[in-house]
């Protein structure tokens, strides 16, 4: 039988060095693209050294791929020349390349910061709330939604956007037992939105099972996500760091410090 192949752009990335080892299994290939260098691995994955603003290489890459899970570009807030260039105009290259080469399924790594700006104080946020960007690089996460609505409705291609939380180890402080989406239930979710029967467009949140938590799961869920995992174990380590101040942009966003003046770079 034919192997499933999934072309992973941002490969040499955080994320895409998490996933690897957790997507890899008999039956599917993965190929493996990054502007920087990738480990060549055991694992038989294919290496393309490219940039997802490369239309040409992107096409090339996107020949006999099932699916295309987009992690690829920057990840934390740039100057807007950059953000166009490699978020924005990158991810237009690589879904229209997919759209070329006949891909049938997308994942993109969208971000909290999409929806930055909205207060976790209001509850559960639905998870595919009205977009309410932190950031050039929120900006550029709602454009990534933008494109994938775009794809799924006018090419009939199967999108799922995952605004992703905090994708580490372990979460790091208090805003991120909220948003922390372990590495094993962040391969967890990405497999659903591959197997997912005709998904048409979705937005989906994703994060762990967290005891604390701000955004709902549901949505994830319906795609058949199952998560494992909960942030509460790293609680009392997180916890003894201090009380946070319950009015500071850590707690009052979900974006967090990104809302703030530290991540200002329009000036
Ligand atoms: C993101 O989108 C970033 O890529 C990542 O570096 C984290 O900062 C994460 O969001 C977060 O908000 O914790």
């Amino acid at each position: 039988m034919k192997p499933q192949r999934i072309l992973i752009t941002g490969a040499a990335g955080g994320m895409g060095r998490l996933l690897r080892p957790r997507l890899a299994r008999p039956g599917r290939v993965l190929r493996l693209l990054d502007i920087a260098p990738i480990d060549p691995g055991d694992d038989g994955a294919e290496i393309v050294r490219a940039s997802v603003t490369d239309a040409d290489a992107m096409e090339a890459a996107c020949r006999d791929v099932d699916v295309l899970l987009h992690l690829g570009g920057l990840s934390t807030e740039h100057c807007w020349e950059q953000i166009l260039e490699v978020n924005i105009h990158g991810s237009y290259v690589a879904l229209d390349a997919a759209r070329r080469a006949g891909v049938a399924r997308a994942v993109l790594a969208s971000s909290n910061h999409a929806i930055g700006y909205l207060r976790p104080e209001d509850g559960d946020i639905d998870a595919a709330a009205f977009p309410r960007p932190d950031t050039h690089y929120g900006v550029s996460k709602v454009a990534l939604e933008a494109l994938g609505s775009l794809y799924a409705d006018r090419y009939g291609m199967g999108v799922v956007a995952v605004r992703i939380g905090s994708c580490f180890e372990r979460p790091k402080d208090a805003r991120m037992l909220r948003t922390w989406l372990s590495p094993d239930d962040g391969a967890r979710l990405f497999e659903a939105c591959f197997a997912a029967p005709a998904p048409g467009f979705r937005v989906v949140w994703g994060a762990s099972d967290n005891t604390r938590h701000w955004v709902s799961l549901e949505p994830a869920r319906a795609l058949g996500y199952a998560p494992q995992d909960d942030s509460e174990r790293f609680a009392a380590e997180i916890d003894a760091q201090g009380e946070p101040d319950p009015d500071g942009f850590l707690m009052s966003y979900l974006g967090g410090t990104w809302c703030g003046p530290d991540w200002n770079t329009a000036e």
